[in-house]
C-alpha cells in the first residue's frame, strides 16, 4: 500500500500534478529555500551542488547547506572538492586563489567564481556567514550563477535592533504579540525561536540587539537576569550578534542600595564600574549599553545637576576597559521646557557637542518630534561633527497604521539618510553624518525600534517583514534602493516570478506615501489617538501635557492650519543650516510635503500646486484612499499566484487599511470644517458621520501603548 502511494505521488510530481506542500505562515520569512525547478534547479545544481570548507561545523556552512539543501530539494554534502568553496582568508585553498581581500574588516567578503567553482571568502567566520546568506539569496532570485564578482563590506559598523520590550513580555509599540524573549524561562530554556531570530537578523547584516525598552527596569541588571541575558548571547555569537542592554540610569539606587545615582558621585562611579565588570563577566563580548535619560519621566544626570554628558562618560568610562560602547539617546523634550518640542534635542546636546567620550555615540531619531509618518531630518545631523550619530529609525508602525496598514518604510527611510544637511557644504548627507565617512569618526551605528513579536509571522502581517528585511539591508549598505531591496525580498518571500515580482513591488513602493496622505498630509503631524496612537484624533487637547495633544501641533483656528515654526514662529527653522533655514523660512519654497511642519497657512491660501490649502488637503486625503484601492485590487489579481494563508490574511488587512484610510479623511474633515465651516471643494463626499461621532470612539484595548 506504502509502496503504490510513494510510486502514486511520485508520477504525480513527475507529471507536475503536484507539488511538496509547505505551510505558509510566515515564519520562514525570507528565508524559505522552496525547492527550484527548471533551469533555475539545473543551474543551482551544476554550481552550488556541494559545499566545500576546512570549518565544515561552522555557522556559515550550516546555513549555506541548509538554504542550498532546500533549494536543490535534497542534502547538500560537504566534501573536500565541492563546489562551492568557503574559506577565511587563512585557509591554504583560499590563500592559493590569490583573491584580493583586503579592507574587508569584521564583516566584508567576496563572492567569486572561479573557473566552475563559487568562492565564498572573508577575513573572519562572521564574513563568511554574511557571504553565505548573500549566495543563497542570489540563488532564491534565480538570477545568473556565473561570473559571479561580488565584494561587501558593510557601510556601518553597528547595525543594531532596539525592542521596546519589558520584562513581563509586553512590548511597547508592539504589535506582533508578546516578547519572544520569555525571561521566566530563561535561561532553562531556550525557546528554539532565538536561533531563528538570530538567523533572520545574521542573513540581512544585523550584528547586535538591544533586548530590553528604552523604558528601562533595573532589574535586568541584577545577577540571576545577567544569566538569562547570557543564555541569549550564547544563541546569538555564532549568528554575529551582539547583546546590548538598556541600562536604567537610577539602578545605583534601585538594585545598589545606594542613595542617589549622580554620575559624579565616586559611589555611583564605582558602582557602576563594578557592575560593568560583572557583566563582561559573564557576558565577555557584550556590546554595551543604551540610555534614556531625562526623558518622558525616564531619570538621568539632569535630576543631579549634571547633563547628558556627564553621565555618559560616567557610564562609557565603566565599559570602555572592556571595549563597549555608550548609546545615548537624544530624545529629550519637556513640557516645563516652554520652547517648541522640536527645539529641545537640539538646543540641549549642540553645546555638548565634543565632550562625549570617544565610545560614546548619540542616538538621533530621524525627526525632531517622533517617528511621524513624515519629518523633515533631525537638525542635529551635521551640528554636532564632534560626536558620532547614530541613527534611530522606526521598524514597528507606531504611527503608521501598526500591522494591519501595508506602508513599505525604505523610502521614508532613504528620504532622510538622502537630506543633504548643508553642513559644513553640499553632499553632507545624513548617510554620511551617520556611517561616521563626513566627520571620520571611527564608531558608526544605526538602531531600528523593532517590530518582532511571538506571532507565527514575527512581525503581525507578512509585509512588515518586508520593514525589518529593508532596515536591515539599509543599515548595511545606505546606498540600496528602496526599489531593488523590495525586489529582493518579494523573490525571496514570494517567489522571483515576475508576474508577483512586479504587482507586489506596485503596491510598496506608494504605500508609505499613501499613508501620509490619508493620515497627516503636507506636513501635519501627531494627530492619532491619545496614548495608543490608533486611529485619528486631531482633536484631542488638555491632559497632563501640551505636548501630548494634537492641538499643539496642529494649531488650527478659523483662519488657518500649521505650526509656525519661522523666524517669525518658533525659530525651529534656524537650526537647520542657512539654506534649509532659509528655504523652510518661507511657504513658498518650502516643500509642499512639509509645510505644515514650518507653517501656519491660511485655509484659502493657493499653494504652489494651484489648489487652496483647503483643496489640497482634500486632494491629499482622497489621492491616499485611491492609492490603498488601487494596492487592493492588485492583490486580488494575485490571488491564484500567493499562497492561501498569507493572500487571505493580507486580503483582510488591505480592507481595514482601506476603511481606516477613510476613517482618517471623513473625521480630519469633519474636525478641520468646524474651524472654518467651508464648503467641500467640488466632487468631495462629506464625512458620513458628525465630528461628535469620530470624537466618541475609543479603544480601550487598542496594542501597544505605553505602560
Ligand atoms: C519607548 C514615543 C513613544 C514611546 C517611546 C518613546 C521613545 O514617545 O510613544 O512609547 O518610549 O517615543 O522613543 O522613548
Amino acid at each position: 500500500m506504502r509502496m503504490l502511494g510513494r510510486l502514486l505521488a511520485g508520477l504525480m510530481l513527475a507529471l507536475g500534478l503536484a507539488a511538496p506542500v509547505f505551510a505558509e505562515d510566515g515564519y520562514d520569512l525570507w528565508l524559505r529555500f522552496r525547492p527550484l525547478a527548471g533551469n533555475a534547479l539545473s543551474q543551482a545544481e551544476t554550481r552550488l551542488g556541494s559545499v566545500a570548507a576546512a570549518d565544515a561545523g561552522s555557522t556559515a556552512v550550516t546555513e549555506l547547506t541548509r538554504g542550498l539543501t532546500g533549494l536543490l530539494g535534497r542534502p547538500v554534502p560537504v566534501a573536500a572538492g565541492g563546489k562551492v568553496l568557503v574559506g577565511t582568508a587563512d585557509d591554504p585553498t583560499i590563500k592559493s586563489l590569490g583573491l584580493d581581500l583586503s579592507g574587508l574588516g569584521n564583516d566584508g567578503y567576496v563572492i567569486r567564481s572561479v573557473q566552475d567553482r563559487t568562492v565564498i571568502a572573508a577575513g573572519t567566520k562572521t564574513g563568511l556567514l554574511y557571504g553565505a546568506f548573500h549566495l543563497l539569496r542570489l540563488a532564491q532570485e534565480q538570477g545568473p550563477l556565473t561570473a559571479l564578482s561580488v565584494r561587501e563590506v558593510p557601510r556601518i559598523d553597528r547595525r543594531v535592533l532596539n525592542h521596546w520590550d519589558n520584562l513581563d513580555r509586553y512590548v511597547e509599540r508592539g504589535y506582533a504579540g508578546e516578547s519572544i524573549f520569555d525571561w521566566h524561562k530563561l535561561p532553562d530554556w531556550q525557546d528554539p525561536r532565538y536561533k531563528d531570530y538570530a538567523r533572520a537578523n545574521a542573513s540581512i547584516g544585523i550584528n547586535g540587539t538591544v533586548v530590553n525598552n528604552v523604558n528601562a527596569n533595573a532589574t535586568i541588571l541584577t545577577r540571576p537576569w545577567l544569566e538569562k541575558v547570557k543564555a541569549l548571547a550564547d544563541i546569538f555569537r555564532p549568528y554575529g550578534i551582539k547583546i546590548y542592554l538598556v541600562a536604567r540610569f537610577s539602578a545605583p539606587k534601585e538594585i545598589g542600595g545606594l542613595a542617589n545615582a549622580d554620575p559624579l558621585d565616586p559611589a555611583v562611579v564605582a558602582w557602576w564600574k563594578a557592575k560593568a565588570d560583572e557583566v563582561y563577566s559573564i557576558i565577555p563580548d557584550f556590546g554595551g549599553f543604551l540610555i534614556k535619560a531625562n526623558s518622558e519621566g525616564q531619570p538621568g544626570p539632569q535630576d543631579y545637576g549634571r547633563t547628558h554628558a556627564d553621565g555618559a562618560n560616567m557610564l562609557a568610562d565603566a565599559v570602555a576597559p572592556h571595549g563597549g560602547i555608550i548609546m545615548w539617546r537624544a530624545f529629550v523634550y519637556s513640557h516645563e521646557t516652554p520652547d517648541d518640542r522640536a527645539k529641545q534635542a537640539y538646543s540641549e546636546f549642540v553645546p555638548l557637542d565634543g565632550t562625549f567620550r570617544d565610545n560614546v555615540l548619540v542616538q538621533v531619531k530621524n525627526g525632531a518630534v517622533d517617528f511621524q509618518p513624515r519629518e523633515p531630518f533631525h537638525p542635529l545631523f551635521g551640528a554636532m561633527p564632534k560626536t558620532p550619530l547614530m541613527m534611530e529609525f522606526q521598524i514597528t508602525k507606531e504611527y503608521l497604521g501598526f500591522a494591519t496598514h501595508l506602508a513599505y518604510l525604505a523610502p521614508m527611510w532613504k528620504e532622510t539618510l538622502a537630506a543633504d544637511t548643508f553642513r559644513p557644504k553640499q553632499g553632507a548627507t545624513v548617510a554620511k553624518v551617520v556611517d561616521g565617512s563626513l566627520d571620520g569618526h571611527k564608531l558608526s551605528a544605526m538602531a531600528g525600534v523593532a517590530n518582532i513579536g511571538s506571532d507565527r509571522n514575527w512581525t503581525g502581517s507578512v509585509f512588515d517583514q518586508a520593514n525589518w528585511y529593508a532596515y536591515g539591508r539599509l543599515a548595511w549598505n545606505h546606498d540600496l534602493t528602496s526599489d531593488a531591496i523590495a525586489r529582493e525580498w518579494i523573490a525571496a518571500t514570494f517567489g522571483p516570478d515576475r508576474a508577483l515580482v512586479d504587482p507586489i513591488l506596485s503596491m510598496m513602493l506608494p504605500s508609505h506615501e499613501a499613508v501620509v496622505e490619508y493620515m497627516t498630509p503636507l506636513g501635519l503631524h501627531h494627530l492619532m489617538g491619545r496614548g495608543h496612537h490608533y486611529g485619528p484624533a486631531p482633536w484631542v487637547d488638555g491632559g497632563p501635557r501640551a505636548d501630548w495633544t494634537s492641538v499643539y501641533y496642529h494649531r488650527a483656528t478659523k483662519d488657518g492650519i500649521g505650526f509656525d515654526r519661522t523666524r517669525k514662529g518658533s525659530g525651529a527653522v534656524d537650526q537647520y543650516a542657512k539654506v534649509w533655514a532659509d528655504r523652510f523660512d518661507k511657504v513658498k519654497t518650502t516643500p509642499p510635503e512639509l509645510l505644515l511642519w514650518f507653517h501656519h497657512v491660511g485655509w484659502q491660501e493657493k499653494l504652489s500646486t494651484g489648489r487652496t490649502l483647503w483643496a489640497e488637503l482634500l486632494y491629499r486625503y482622497g489621492h491616499g484612499i485611491q492609492t490603498v484601492s488601487g494596492m487592493r485590487r492588485t492583490w486580488d489579481g494575485l490571488k491564484d499566484k500567493v499562497d492561501g494563508p498569507r493572500w487571505t490574511q493580507t486580503a483582510a488587512f488591505l480592507a481595514i487599511q482601506e476603511r481606516e484610510a477613510q476613517w482618517w479623511r471623513d473625521a480630519s474633515v469633519a474636525y478641520w470644517q468646524s474651524f472654518h465651516g467651508l464648503p467641500l471643494p467640488p466632487g468631495e463626499k462629506p464625512p458620513p458621520q458628525s465630528l461628535s461621532y469620530y470624537q466618541s470612539l475609543s479603544f480601550p484595548f487598542a496594542p501597544g501603548d505605553g505602560k
